[in-house]
């Protein structure tokens, strides 16, 4: 084991050294499930350490953009064998730091190896094409060329995933990079950059600097020398980036909020239905962009449905993810619990149903943590706020629907455009909702979540801005592509104009 478990004072890593914020100012990180459980102490940065970064970023650029593909591929695959030897004690760190159970934290650094070796085995691709040119005895090619500095702002809730996905990608590019990652999960993301130290990746490459949005972030991503920002969080945090990267052009990635629902038809397996929502509502506490926030029930069957996930939903062991016995863990943070609770309060002024859950818990051990009881409402309106708003929590809200095609409206009646998911027997309206949801991720017969890293990750609508990460799709954000045109034919050849000219 040579990837050390964060106690004690950690660092920011810039130009390959661990160093401290140049204040010297520091903060906590505990868990979520037990307060007095200290994960490490981390620098709260500031523009300096920022310009420190972006230089070393900047100054390591040439040599790894002239490292050929396969070589930076190596390390890459280093890389991935580095966290599969290490993904129980990254796991437990994971949990230490943000609360889901192990199972799930140990399939985010399952997901980082994945992502390592996709885009490892980029490395002997990286394709581009040639194409015929349509003048004689000259050649024309495409290739895609890395930009430079890359910003890569993550979030907490996938806290090795995402910064896996952002990073290798960029990185087999031929891309340098500033990660900050969520002051929520420092650790995780510091864990990565030891992961790709002990791997070889040369001095400068990889960045880490920690801190909060404001004091990191807003530097960070306006910064002239930054080409790339690539961002994973909240709607409104993603239009305030959008904004500031405006001026200086800079190539923006954003993925942010979802409000993702599984249709339900009458024809559907209710039982199979019910551990799609169970999961993917509830999974991670509810805590994942692509969560089942809503279930959309044909009246037919959605007494039945509501029963069977409320007994399901009422045997959910909540506790502190280190205990093998528990199945969902806590809110990140005492804040997101607060934001929780307050949409519990908005649905039940709105008159939805709330069946089960709906509290704070606070029995015992829980008491140490930030536990919330798994809800779920039931008799909800698609206008109500808990049917539109992203709440990033263990709710789920369910919408009687009369019809395929009143499911489908109501899918796509919010401003969100993520993940979404139909069950169903019927070939024929499983093809129209492939077809007709809203949506950049869609599963049949499975929940809202579940998105392997080999297919491109992202959604339509307010959730993104038009991009894709993971997949081969993911490359796109992180390179530009360049036309070359090589004329062997000795004179000079003028295209569109040689090609067509008139007989006179
Ligand atoms: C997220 O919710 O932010 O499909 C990412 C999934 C995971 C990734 C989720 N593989 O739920």
């Amino acid at each position: 084991m040579t990837t050390e478990v964060a106690v004690g004072l950690q660092g920011n890593f810039i130009g390959g050294e661990w160093v401290t914020s140049s204040s010297g100012k520091t903060f906590e990180n505990r868990n979520p499930a037990d307060r007095d459980d200290l994960v490490g102490i981390f620098p709260e940065s500031g523009r300096d350490d920022v310009e420190a970064a972006v230089a070393a970023a900047r100054k390591a650029y040439p040599g790894w953009r002239a490292t050929p593909a396969p070589r930076r591929a190596e390390i890459l695959y280093a890389a991935g064998e580095i966290l599969k030897r290490d993904k129980e004690e990254l796991a437990r760190l994971m949990t230490r730091e943000m609360g889901k159970v192990l199972a799930e934290t140990r399939g985010d650094v399952q997901e980082a190896i994945d992502m390592a070796f996709l885009a490892a085995g980029e490395g002997r691709r990286l394709f581009g094409f040639t194409t015929p040119s349509e003048l004689p005895n000259k050649f024309a090619m495409c290739i895609r060329q890395p930009l430079g500095v890359c910003a890569l702002v993550t979030p907490w809730n996938f806290p090795m995933a995402i910064p896996a996905w952002k990073s290798m990608a960029a990185l087999i590019a031929g891309n340098t990079i500033v990660i900050k990652p969520a002051s929520d999960t420092p650790a995780s993301v510091v864990a990565l950059a030891r992961v790709f130290e002990e791997a070889g990746l040369p001095a400068g490459v990889f960045n880490v600097v920690i801190g909060s949005g404001g004091e990191v972030g807003d530097p960070l991503i306006t910064h002239p020398d930054v080409r790339v920002v690539s961002f994973t969080g909240s709607t409104e945090v993603g239009r305030r980036i959008s904004v500031a990267c405006a001026p200086t052009f800079k190539r923006l990635h954003l993925e942010m909020g979802g409000k993702n629902a599984i249709l339900v038809l009458e024809d559907a397996d209710v039982d199979l239905a019910v551990e799609g929502a169970v999961w993917g509502a509830f999974g991670t506490t509810g805590q994942r962009c692509t969560a089942s926030s809503r279930l959309l029930v044909h009246e037919e069957v959605v007494g039945e449905f509501v029963d069977k996930l409320t007994a399901r939903v009422r045997s959910i062991r909540v506790g502190n993810g280190l205990d093998h016995a528990a199945q969902m863990g806590p809110c990140v943070s005492e804040r997101q619990r607060e934001t929780v609770a307050r949409y519990v309060e908005i649905g039940k002024q709105e008159g939805a149903q709330l069946v089960c859950g709906g509290e704070k818990l606070t029995d015992g051990e829980l008491s140490r943590g930030w536990f919330f009881a798994p809800t779920i409402f039931s008799e909800a309106t698609p206008e109500m706020r808990i049917s539109r708003e992203e709440i990033f929590g263990p709710v789920t809200t369910v919408i009687p629907v009369e019809s395929f095609e009143d499911g489908v409206r109501i899918a796509n009646s919010v401003e969100y455009g993520l993940s979404g998911s139909v069950y169903t027997r019927d070939v024929e309206r499983a093809f129209r909702a492939m077809r007709d949801f809203e949506t950049g991720i869609f599963y049949v017969n499975s929940s809202t979540i579940g998105a392997e890293v080999h297919l491109p990750f992202g959604g339509v609508k307010n959730t993104g801005n038009g991009h894709r990460e993971a997949g081969i799709a993911g490359l796109d954000v992180f390179t530009e592509w360049k036309s070359i045109y090589v004329d062997f034919s000795g004179r000079l050849q003028k295209a569109q104009i040689d090609t067509h000219e008139s007989a006179d």
